[in-house]
């Protein structure tokens, strides 16, 4: 057993469910017309679709995961690409300085390219299962540093900018920089 202690941030509640938690209702996927798009300010724009999505190399990863309202799973195995493989692919320019992850139904995420680490993932697969729809199949990004708003289900696009454009929920009041173990909560 892996201990716990050192593993939960401050003030957050272990789960052993996987609450589903977001706004909106889940959106239908279409394999066919589906596609992945990385735009803004990159060398290469990239337009993938479904099954070129799932050539790229992939990656295994474990992390736990932390929803701002308290909860934390932990043990989470995503299976994805890693984001660090699709930034190699469409090559950001020097000015890009933020990316703006753009999901279904107009949510958005924002973080600094720096945040952009080892450890972030755009994942189809969950504990040896396809992602689910109400976890954000086909496909979520894995923020494991940040609070899981942070982590959009249903991705479509990544949008690299100079000036960094807030999220749905860095908007309305949740912090930008959402590090759970500095609670940064709300601003
Ligand atoms: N597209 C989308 N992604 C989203 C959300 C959402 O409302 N829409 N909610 C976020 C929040 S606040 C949390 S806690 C997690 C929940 O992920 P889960 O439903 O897989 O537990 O999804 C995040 N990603
Ligand atoms: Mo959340």
């Amino acid at each position: 057993m892996v201990s716990e202690t050192n593993r939960i941030p401050p003030n957050q509640r272990v789960t052993s469910k996987f609450p589903i938690l977001h706004v909106g209702d889940i959106p239908k996927f279409d394999p066919k017309t589906w596609s992945f798009s990385v735009e803004g300010l990159v060398e290469n724009p990239l337009k993938l679709t479904y099954e070129e999505f799932l050539r790229l190399p992939k990656v295994l990863s474990v992390s736990d995961f932390h929803c701002v309202t308290g909860w934390s799973k932990l043990d989470n195995n995503w299976e994805g690409v890693a984001v660090k493989t699709i930034l190699n692919l469409a090559k950001p320019l020097r000015e890009a300085r933020h990316v703006t992850v753009v999901a279904e139904r107009g949510y958005t995420a924002n973080l600094a390219l720096e945040d952009l680490g080892d450890d972030v993932l755009l994942a189809y697969r969950l504990n040896d299962k396809p992602l689910e729809p109400e976890h954000g199949g086909p496909l979520r990004l894995v923020v494991p540093k940040k609070y899981a708003y942070k982590s959009a289900k249903w991705v479509r696009k990544l949008r690299f900018t100079e000036e960094e454009e807030l999220g749905y929920w860095e908007r309305r009041g949740y912090s930008n920089k959402a590090n759970p173990w500095k609670e940064e909560r709300y601003v």
